[in-house]
């Protein structure tokens, strides 16, 4: 049985999980009542972030690894197009842009926006920061006025790293997206694997719900 540790970015985890039919058990992670006190949770990963996987054996971190991982271990499937496919090369970079230059960039700006010191709210680094994600995001657009979905007329992984991203951005910094991209999450979270995933996030749920509200 594999256990995901934590949604956040866990949320990527179980709906790959949940595409692919995989058994999983989800064990939530209170990042904001503070891991120190979760010694199971350290065991885990001492670094103190999520999400994380147990697996037998295996422990992982990284969101975008563990799918990999998991799709390489438990597939084939149609989520990984297989490298001599020519859907691939757009399938890889979007699989990695997703978290490398959409998610990592718009959490920071997420951080100064709704954590730090009104002085540093707008900071150097928070405008980079989100620099870096218009910048990318432009390579997404570009790529939805070619097809449906990042890797052509298919879902595939890509698409779950990238719309996470995209819903990050909405939810915490009310990131202003665009018509392709509203459409395109639309028709990503549309399926029946994303309703899944999230009745069985319940922060996740609420993490949506409240900013649906403000
Ligand atoms: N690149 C990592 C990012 C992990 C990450 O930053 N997770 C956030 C929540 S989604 C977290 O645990 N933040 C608290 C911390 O870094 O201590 C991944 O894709 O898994």
């Amino acid at each position: 049985m594999i256990t995901v540790f934590g949604e956040g970015r866990g949320f990527r985890v179980v709906w790959l999980l949940e595409e692919m039919g995989l058994a999983y058990r989800l064990r939530p992670v209170d990042l904001l009542a503070g891991v120190e006190n979760d010694a199971e949770f350290l065991a885990i990963n001492p670094a103190g972030f999520i999400p994380a996987i147990q697996d037998g054996d295996v422990t992982m971190v990284e969101s975008i690894a563990i799918m990999e991982y998991l799709m390489a271990r438990y597939g084939p499937t149609p989520l990984a197009p297989d490298p001599h496919d020519p859907s691939f090369p757009a399938y890889q970079q979007f699989l990695h842009l997703g978290e490398a230059g959409l998610a990592a960039s718009i959490y920071f700006v997420s951080g100064a926006r709704n954590l730090a010191p009104e002085a540093e709210r707008n900071n150097w680094s928070a405008r980079q920061a989100l620099d870096v994600f218009e910048t990318r995001l432009g390579l997404v657009t570009r790529q939805l006025a070619r097809s449906p979905y990042l890797a052509g007329d298919a879902f595939t992984a890509a698409d779950i790293s990238v719309t996470y991203a995209l819903q990050l951005a909405q939810r915490n910094v009310g990131f202003p997206l665009g018509a392709a991209e509203l459409a395109y999450v639309a028709r990503t979270s549309g399926r029946e694997g994303y309703r899944r995933t999230m009745e069985a996030c319940h922060d996740t749920r609420g993490w949506a719900a409240r900013a649906a509200s403000r």
